[in-house]
């Protein structure tokens, strides 16, 4: 299968993009399944969730966005958007509690199955970020390689995050890939003590936090191995704040649903950012650019990650 990684073409699965390992046979050893997330930076776990909640919860989605305006879907079934739907067309959903927290978006998000899954992984009580990471991706849209620490590392750094895809989702449509071993590989070290560390709302960051749309700028000069999947309804991917990911480019149609819901130990640290949600708004409360609605990234005079780059000697 022919996909685009960011910027770049790769037939799937390749020496370039090779295929997530699935972690299933470690489910009765938390010890190994905690070794496994520290050594490649994720964990892949098939069939984790109920594959039918996890579909009643795309129909909900779908039916938000249809109901968001103008015709948008050719077969909302299938959930096919029509050919003129690009950038704008399918409604920001991240942190809106309005679709978030509806009942069969939290029956899988917030189900005792993650539930009881990352306190047996931290072993002691644990805490969901309220702000949920909900988005349908249009054709040709895709996520930029970063690590989520630039975007939440002001709570503990136990943080995980758990992807997941609200259909059977192959690369083409758009799926997510992480560079395998950049949580702790000696190579990424110079990586992770700058990029790694930077708050992008601080340091007023005039952009997306992404590092690059390139994979190869991270995998050529710092090292790790690309890895993606054929991922099915159930599926999730889990990963740390320090995990290189992006996603590859939404070549079909086909809107790509998923979310990313964070956990970590309830007693630790929480960035409060996330936290807290206003369950009875559909507008955005919290995230990185929450506390001023008319704050766009592009209004700042803030820095650029070119020009970061450039001081970090990169
Ligand atoms: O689903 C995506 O396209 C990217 C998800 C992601 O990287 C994130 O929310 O950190």
């Amino acid at each position: 299968m022919k996909v685009e990684l960011g910027t770049r073409s790769f037939e799937f699965p390749s020496e370039d993009l090779q295929e997530l390992e699935a972690s299933n046979n470690l489910l009765g050893d938390v010890e190994a399944l905690r070794s496994q997330l520290e050594r490649t930076g994720y964990l892949y776990l098939k069939n984790f969730h109920d594959r039918q909640e996890v579909l009643e919860a795309r129909q909900k989605v779908l039916e938000y966005i249809n109901a968001t305006g103008q015709e948008k879907f050719d077969d909302i079934e299938e959930g096919l958007l029509n050919e003129r739907c690009g950038l704008g067309c399918v409604p920001f959903m991240e942190g809106k509690p309005v679709i978030t927290h509806s009942d069969a978006a939290r029956k899988v998000l917030e189900g005792q199955r993650p539930f009881k899954f990352f306190q047996k992984l931290f072993g002691q009580d644990v805490a969901t970020f309220d702000y949920k990471w909900l988005r349908a991706m249009h054709k040709r849209g895709f996520t930029g390689a970063h690590v989520d620490n630039v975007y939440m590392s002001r709570g503990t750094d136990k943080v995980l995050t758990m992807w997941t895809p609200f259909s059977d989702i192959t690369p083409d449509i758009g799926t997510l890939a992480v560079c395998e071993g950049s949580n702790q590989l000696n190579s990424f070290d110079k990586f992770q003590k700058t990029y790694g560390q930077l708050d992008v709302e601080a340091a007023k960051l005039n952009g997306t936090g992404w590092f690059t749309e390139d994979p190869w700028e991270i995998s050529k000069q710092f090292g790790g191995v690309w890895k993606t999947a054929n991922y099915e309804a159930g599926d999730v991917l889990i990963f740390t704040l320090r995990t290189v990911h992006m996603s590859t480019v939404n070549l079909t149609s086909i809107a790509r649903i998923s979310c990313d819901t964070r956990w970590q130990p309830k007693d630790a640290k929480r960035d409060m950012r996330y936290f807290d949600c206003k369950e009875e708004t559909d507008s955005p409360q919290f995230g990185v650019w929450a506390k001023d609605s008319t704050v766009t990234t592009t209004h700042f005079h803030g820095v650029t990650i070119e020009e970061l780059k450039h001081q970090w000697g990169m």
